[in-house]
């Protein structure tokens, strides 16, 4: 049985897993779960996630919820297949390295950067208008947060290190939306955060990843 990726192409927390199961060459189905018909709360799919959320993760006897446990699970499980995502074979340092910037991502980056992405792009999108208070207040918490990745960046090609890991991964669904938002300058006012982001979604992987996302 292979892998199946319960979902929506469009689904930011999807598209991480997708990302990395791409990086990793592994094939998957992906089972849509429409949140607009309110799937993800039916009894077959909250046996899968008690919280009722997309995307999880089904591989044989393994499911899994929550899309950083689940990116995380495929790197360990294909170390060997392209990039070393968690950088396996590195010292103990470099691999704290990949930790703390994963951190970083679920506890500094992501909060401001989803609730900006949900009311600049995705709100809209499901009939709602932007709130512009709420985009000026979280675009500035994630401006002093992109401060950090600046300097870090100025230091290192990748977040972690010298090699692209699933630090940066993890980061590239919500920054591909924020891309698509007036917010954009964000990035592009800062060079190496810009060029940090040119060149993660620059990879083939990403670009396979981002042709299956419907805008
Ligand atoms: C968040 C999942 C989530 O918010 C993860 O997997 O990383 N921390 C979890 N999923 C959203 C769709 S956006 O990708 C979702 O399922 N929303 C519907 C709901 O919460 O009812």
């Amino acid at each position: 049985m292979g892998v199946k990726v319960y979902g929506m192409p469009m689904s930011t927390n999807t598209i991480r897993v997708l990302a990395a199961l791409n990086e990793k060459g592994v094939e998957f189905e992906l089972v849509i779960v429409d949140l607009r018909t309110g799937a993800h709360k039916q009894p077959d799919f909250v046996a899968l996630n008690p919280f009722g959320q997309i995307p999880v993760l089904e591989d044989g006897d393994v499911v899994l919820f929550e899309s950083r446990a689940i990116s995380r699970y495929i790197a360990t499980k294909y170390s060997e297949a392209g990039p070393d995502l968690l950088l396996s074979g590195g010292t103990l340092a470099e691999r704290a390295a990949v930790d703390l910037w994963l951190e970083v991502e679920s506890q500094q980056f992501g909060p401001p950067i989803a609730a900006l992405v949900y009311e600049a792009l995705i709100k809209p999108m499901l009939g709602g208008a932007t709130d512009a208070a709420v985009v000026e207040a979280q675009a500035g918490k994630l401006e002093k947060v992109l401060d950090v990745y600046e300097a870090r960046l100025a230091q290192s090609k990748y977040l972690a290190g010298a090699e692209f890991t699933l630090a940066d991964l993890n980061h590239i669904p919500y920054t591909n939306y924020l891309m698509k938002t007036p917010k954009a300058s964000l990035v592009t006012s800062r060079p190496h955060v810009l060029a940090w982001w040119q060149d993660v979604s620059s990879r083939a992987a990403w670009k396979k990843t981002a042709a299956g996302i419907p805008f």
